[in-house]
C-alpha cells in the first residue's frame, strides 16, 4: 500500500484547498487535447476541437475538465484508499471508454504543469515531488482494472 507521510499529506491538502476545480480542470483538459492531439479521439462527441482556440472555448471541454478534476479530488479525500475509490472508474475507462491508461499519465503530467503555473513559488520542489507521486498513484489506480 502507498504510504503518505504527514508532510506529504499537508503538501497535498494545502494546495488542493486553493485549487479552483473549474478553472484548473478546464485548463488541464484543454492542454491535454492541444498538446497531445491524439487524445481528441475519445471526445468526438464534444463538437469543435479543430484548433487551440476552439478547444479552449469549447463548453463541453470546460465542463468535462471540471468533472475530471472534481473526481480527482476524491483521491485527495481518500489518500489511503485511492485504488478502491477509483475501481469503478477504472472499469468504466477500460471496458466502456477504451481509454489507453498511458493517457492518465499524460493528464497527470499536464496537471503538474497547470498547478506549477497557478501556484508559482508555492509549488516548490518538495510539493512537486509529492504531487507527482499523487498523480502517479491516481494513474495506477485508474489503470488497475485493465486486463
Ligand atoms: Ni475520464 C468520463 C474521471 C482521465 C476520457 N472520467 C469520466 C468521468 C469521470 C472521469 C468522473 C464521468 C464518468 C461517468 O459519467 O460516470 N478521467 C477521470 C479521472 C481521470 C480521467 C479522475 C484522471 C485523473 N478520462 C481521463 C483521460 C481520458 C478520459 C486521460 C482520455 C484521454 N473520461 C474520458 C471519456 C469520458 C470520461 C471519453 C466520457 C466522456 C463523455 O461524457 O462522453
Amino acid at each position: 500500500m502507498v504510504h503518505w507521510s504527514a508532510e506529504e499529506k499537508q503538501l497535498i491538502t494545502s494546495i488542493w484547498g486553493k485549487v479552483n476545480v473549474e478553472e484548473c480542470g478546464a485548463e488541464a483538459l484543454s492542454r491535454l487535447l492541444i498538446v497531445y492531439p491524439w487524445t481528441q479521439r475519445f471526445f468526438d462527441n464534444f463538437g469543435n476541437l479543430s484548433s487551440a482556440t476552439a478547444i479552449i472555448g469549447n463548453p463541453k471541454v470546460r465542463a468535462h475538465g471540471k468533472k475530471v478534476l472534481t473526481s480527482f479530488g476524491e483521491a485527495v479525500k481518500n489518500l489511503d484508499n485511492i485504488k478502491t475509490t477509483f475501481s469503478k472508474l477504472s472499469e468504466l475507462h477500460c471496458e466502456k471508454l477504451h481509454v489507453d491508461p498511458e493517457n492518465f499519465r499524460l493528464l497527470g503530467d499536464i496537471l503538474i504543469i497547470v498547478l506549477a503555473a497557478h501556484f508559482g513559488r508555492d509549488f516548490n520542489p518538495a510539493c512537486q515531488a509529492t504531487w507527482q507521486k499523487l498523480v502517479g498513484v491516481v494513474a495506477h489506480a485508474l489503470a488497475y482494472k485493465y486486463h
